[in-house]
């Protein structure tokens, strides 16, 4: 029987109780917060780095930027699935700022990690799908990179696995001036869980049998072991993490601390897709995800939702390696973490798999702050997007502001977590589609006019579209001021527009 998570369970909580549920949350890896605290106050709690160029790299900031594909809220410092296991991710969060109410840009890899990386929104690269790369966008010819930014004030740039989605390639491979690689996670020889006529992408399962063949793994070694030089300048570390990106394989010991057949399962009603607008629904994840209905037929959403589960830990372990090698390094007092997913993921909600929705499930991401400068045991659950992070670091860091960036810094609310933000998180989906959330409310509004109104104070699960109840107008409309003016159309690359078809229609 499924099992409603928890989400549902917080239904009926105002902000402050769905917070409250948050704190409920009891695990033995859990760290002791009290004590946890304590050590944080005393060793994070330190003033910002004065100048990134100065003569004196210890006086400067750090940056170690990490960034895992694909993962939503199950995570145990979210309220997304309860029997998550994530303890190395739990304690950063604990030990920093916590975003509950973060946002990509946009819902899918490439595009939000273009975001991420130029701090312009899709609205304005014109980027929304796989495809172009940041440096064949015009929109971005005069945009550096957050990494080359940092490089042309003084950093020191490493780079290693999935930041960029195509990598630091053409104009920008001299942004990070050294790699840690960028291999991919090993494939069976043979398919191991996934109908044959299903996308290659989605196979799932127990391999290899040790971590030391996962590239995630490696990454998290060869950081590991670079966190521990000394360099002459402040560093900026930038990791990127494919687990739980599909195929969704890794070792037997991380599918063995969950027990399947007790899993909690996505609590997706069919009736709550009687109030949604045609729009998304069907919407095809680039004919790679498989449908609710094929999931179902081959009755795998419950190995699915194991396998993800198990990748989730396992790039915990990952962050664990590289959170532990930095306390362990030279640099522990002075460098500044940030931990985000470039966009959420779908596992049965909405009868969907995957992303480029503009549901809660699609845009929700984590994003931690700790360290450097960054007060410890803080929760904001203003709006924030992806997009803020560029503009953040600068400010941590104290670069000279990039006037160029449409993000806005947190460092306001990494001070006081209660400090409302006045811009809500706005996600967009192929050109003309836009959520716009902010503390309580998602206003979806599609290109053909439909519109989704949801009432995130007592239905966090997006259950009731409220957009046609006239007593909501009010809100509705004050959201509204909010979807972007100026919209770019969708770039393609030449051989793109050489494709025929709506890719989004399935
Ligand atoms: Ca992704
Ligand atoms: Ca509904």
């Amino acid at each position: 029987m499924d099992i409603q998570l928890a989400r549902q369970g917080s239904r009926q909580s105002n902000g402050l109780q769905v917070r409250k549920l948050q704190s409920g949350f009891t695990r033995t890896h859990k760290p002791h917060f009290s004590l946890l605290l304590a050590i944080a106050t005393l060793t994070f709690w330190l003033p910002p780095a004065t100048s990134a160029s100065a003569a004196n790299p210890a006086d400067s900031t750090n940056v170690l930027f990490i960034a895992i594909d694909d993962l939503n809220d199950w995570v145990g410092f979210l309220d997304g699935h309860l029997q998550a296991v994530t303890p190395h991710m739990d304690a950063l969060a604990q030990r920093g700022c916590n975003f509950t109410n973060a946002h990509c840009d946009v819902p899918v890899c490439s595009p939000s990690r273009v975001s991420v990386m130029s701090g312009i929104s899709a609205t304005t690269h014109g980027s929304y799908e796989l495809g172009p790369k940041y440096e064949q966008l015009p929109a971005l010819t005069n945009i550096p990179t957050m990494q080359r930014y940092f490089k042309n004030n003084g950093y020191y740039t490493l780079a290693g696995g999935k930041v960029l989605h195509h990598g630091f390639g053409g104009r920008l491979s001299s942004d990070i001036d050294r790699s840690l690689g960028r291999m991919r996670n090993p494939a069976p020889p043979t398919l191991l869980n996934r109908p044959k006529h299903w996308s290659r992408a989605w196979d799932w399962g127990k391999y290899p049998e040790t971590n030391t063949k996962m590239c995630d793994y490696q990454l998290a070694k060869t950081a590991a072991k670079a966190l521990q030089e000394d360099f002459d300048q402040p560093f900026f570390m930038s990791i990127g993490f494919f687990r739980p990106h599909v195929p969704l394989y890794a070792p037997p010991k991380w599918f063995d601390i969950y027990d399947e057949e007790s899993l909690m399962l996505p609590n997706n009603p069919r009736s709550d897709i009687e109030d949604l607008p045609e729009n998304f629904l069907g919407i095809n994840n680039y004919a790679a995800a498989p449908t609710h209905t094929e999931v179902i037929k081959y009755a795998k959403q419950r190995s699915l939702t194991h396998a993800y589960l198990a990748s989730i830990s396992f790039v915990d372990h990952c962050v664990g390696i590289l959170l532990d090698a930095l306390e362990a390094s030279p640099h522990a007092d002075n460098t500044l973490i940030v931990l985000w997913s470039d966009h959420g993921f779908h596992l049965g909600e909405k009868q969907h798999w995957a992303k480029r929705t503009l549901w809660e499930e699609s845009t929700r991401v984590p994003l931690v702050f700790a360290g450097a400068g960054i007060k410890p045991g803080n929760t904001c659950m203003e709006p924030a997007s992806l997009i803020d992070i560029y503009p953040t670091l600068i400010a941590l860091c104290k670069l000279p502001v990039n006037p160029k960036l449409e993000g806005i810094s947190l460092a306001p609310q990494l001070r006081d977590p209660e400090k409302p933000r006045a811009q809500p998180a706005i996600t967009s989906s192929y050109a003309g589609n836009h959520s716009i959330r902010n503390r309580d409310w998602r206003l979806i509004v599609y290109d053909d006019g439909a519109e989704e109104l949801y009432d995130h104070r007592n239905d966090p699960n997006e259950f009731d579209n409220v957009a046609h109840h006239s007593e909501y107008k009010k809100i509705r409309d004050e959201l509204a001021r909010w979807i972007p003016k100026k919209i770019a159309p969708e770039y393609k690359t030449k051989s793109e527009r050489s494709r025929v078809g709506d890719r989004r229609k399935r």
